[in-house]
C-alpha cells in the first residue's frame, strides 16, 4: 500500500508545528513536553526530511538526563500550564527540570537504525559516537537500580513508566496502592482536552499522584523505592524494548570501537532468561507480573507480542503468539488492540484499555517480520496507514471503527507514517 503524497506533507507539517526549537511535543495542549519514548519516535520521523534535526531531537532529550544515568520521561524544558503534573509536583529540583520515572527505553535501538540509514554518514558517526556513553550510563542504570540482583527483569515503579498508563495490565497491582490521604489537592489537565471517556478514571489519577509523593518521600532513592514502593511490576513494554536496545548498544559498541561488549551481553543473557519466564504456555502469550506478590498477570495486552521486537522468543512460541494474534483479529477490524478483545476488560476506546497505537504497532510488525511472519507484519502496517488516512493523525484509535481518538496532530503517529512509509 503507497503512502499517500498529501498525506506525507501533512506528517512533515505536524513534525514542524509541534517543534519548539530542538525538541519536539507530541500535542499541544495535551503534553506540551518532550517525552522520553516518544522523542525516540519523533525522531525516526525527523529522520525522513531532516537528519539534522533528527539527531538533535535525542541530543536535546539527553539534555535532561541524571547524574546517576537515568533517562527521565519527561523533559520539562520550558514552563507551560496546560499540563499536570508539571515540575513543581514532581519536586526535581535540576535544570532543566524533568520527572523522576523512566519510560520504555528505545533510544540505542533508534540510534542504531538512525546509523544506518544516514544520508550524512560523518554526521550519523559522529553523533551516534557522542550519544553512546549518555546510552550506556542510562542501560547501566536499569541494571544497577532496577535489576541489583540480576532477576533478568526490571522493576517498573509506576504505570507511566511503562507507557501504557491505564493498562488493565496494572489494575490489581494499582487497586493496592493506597490513596495517601494528605495527598495534595490538584486539578486534573487531560480531561480539558481530551473526552474524559477515552483517558484514565479518576481513581488511578490519584494513585498515580500518591506513587509521586512516595518518591518524593524517599529522595528518589531507587534502592529504597524498590523495597518499599507500593507499585512493583515487571512490564513486557520495558523490558522487551531494553532488551533489543541492549542488543543494538552492543552493535554499537562494535561499530564504533568501544570495548564494554562483555559487560552488555551480561545484561542480555540475564533478560533472554527474565522475559521467557513470562511466557504462559496455556494461553499462548507473554503476560506482565506483579512483583510484589510474584504473580503472572493474566491479561493479554499488545505488548504480550513484543518477545518478538526483542528477539527472545523460540520459533515455537512465535507460531503460538501469530495464532493468537490472528484470533484477536477476528474480534476487531483494525491490528493492534491494547488489551485482548475476549478479555471482559477490553474497552475500545478507552486509553490503553483497548485503542491501537500507531508506535507499539510498529514495534509488534518489526517482531513478527523478524520471525519470518511478513504477512502479519504487512497487515499490521497496512492497517496503521489505514487508520491515519481514514481519520488523521490521532494518538490512537478505535480498534473497531478506526475513529481516531485522544489527542489529535500528534508526532508520534505522524513519525510512524514517515517512517513506515519509506
Ligand atoms: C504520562 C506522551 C505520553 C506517552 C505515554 C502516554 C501518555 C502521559 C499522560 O502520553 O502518558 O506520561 O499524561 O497520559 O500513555 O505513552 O509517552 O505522548
Amino acid at each position: 500500500m503507497p503512502v499517500q503524497e498529501s498525506l506525507t506533507e501533512e506528517a512533515r507539517r505536524i513534525l514542524r508545528a509541534n517543534d519548539r526549537g530542538g525538541f519536539t511535543i507530541p500535542t499541544a495542549g495535551l503534553y506540551p513536553f518532550q517525552w522520553l519514548w516518544d522523542a525516540g519516535f519523533t525522531a525516526l520521523g525527523w529522520m525522513q526530511f531532516d537528519e539534522g534535526r533528527a539527531w538533535q531531537e535525542l541530543e536535546t532529550l539527553f539534555l535532561g538526563q541524571w547524574p546517576n544515568g537515568m533517562l527521565p520521561h519527561i523533559v520539562f524544558h520550558r514552563p507551560e500550564p496546560t499540563y499536570f503534573p508539571g515540575p513543581e509536583r514532581w519536586g526535581v529540583t535540576r535544570t532543566p527540570p524533568t520527572s523522576a520515572i523512566t519510560q520504555p527505553p528505545v533510544v540505542a535501538t533508534f540510534v542504531r537504525w538512525m546509523l544506518e540509514q544516514a544520508q550524512n554518514q560523518a554526521q550519523a558517526e559522529a553523533k551516534a559516537r557522542s550519544l553512546y556513553p549518555k546510552m550506556l550510563a542510562y542501560h547501566r542504570w536499569f541494571k544497577r537500580e532496577r535489576d541489583p540482583e540480576n532477576t533478568g527483569l526490571i522493576t517498573v515503579l509506576h504505570p507511566w513508566e511503562t507507557g501504557a498508563d491505564n493498562s488493565p495490565a496494572w489494575d490489581e497491582a494499582l487497586a493496592r496502592v493506597e490513596v495517601d490521604p494528605a495527598l495534595p489537592p490538584y486539578i486534573r489537565r487531560d480531561t480539558a482536552h481530551v473526552d474524559p471517556t477515552q483517558r484514565p478514571h479518576q481513581s488511578e489519577y490519584d494513585r498515580f499522584l500518591t506513587l509521586l509523593e512516595v518518591y518524593k518521600r524517599a529522595g528518589f532513592d531507587q534502592l529504597r523505592l524498590l523495597r518499599e514502593c507500593p507499585f512493583r511490576v515487571a512490564s513486557l513494554l520495558i523490558d522487551c524494548v531494553l532488551h533489543r536496545a541492549n542488543r543494538d548498544l552492543l552493535w554499537l559498541s562494535r561499530r564504533l570501537g568501544f570495548a564494554d561488549e562483555a559487560e552488555i551481553e551480561g545484561w542480555l543473557e540475564a533478560s533472554q532468561r527474565g522475559i521467557e519466564s513470562l511466557w504462559d504456555e496455556e494461553a499462548g502469550l507473554y503476560f506482565n507480573r506483579d512483583l510484589r506478590s510474584g504473580a503472572a498477570i493474566r491479561v493479554g495486552v499488545s505488548a504480550s507480542f513484543l518477545p518478538l521486537y526483542a528477539g527472545t522468543s523460540s520459533p515455537q512460541r512465535a507460531l503460538r503468539l501469530l495464532r493468537t494474534l490472528e484470533g484477536w483479529a477476528r474480534q476487531v477490524r483494525y491490528l493492534v488492540p491494547s488489551t485482548d478483545p475476549y478479555s471482559p476488560r477490553f474497552e475500545p476506546q478507552r486509553y490503553w484499555r483497548g485503542p491501537v497505537w500507531a508506535v507499539v504497532n510498529y514495534l509488534i510488525a518489526l517482531g513478527f517480520a523478524d520471525y519470518g511472519y511478513p504477512e502479519m507484519a504487512l497487515r499490521i502496517r497496512q492497517d496503521t496507514l489505514k487508520l491515519c488516512e481514514m481519520t488523521g493523525f490521532s494518538e490512537y484509535f478505535h480498534p473497531l471503527t478506526g475513529q481516531g481518538l485522544g489527542g489529535g496532530t500528534f508526532s508520534w503517529t505522524a513519525a510512524i507514517y514517515l517512517a513506515w512509509g519509506q
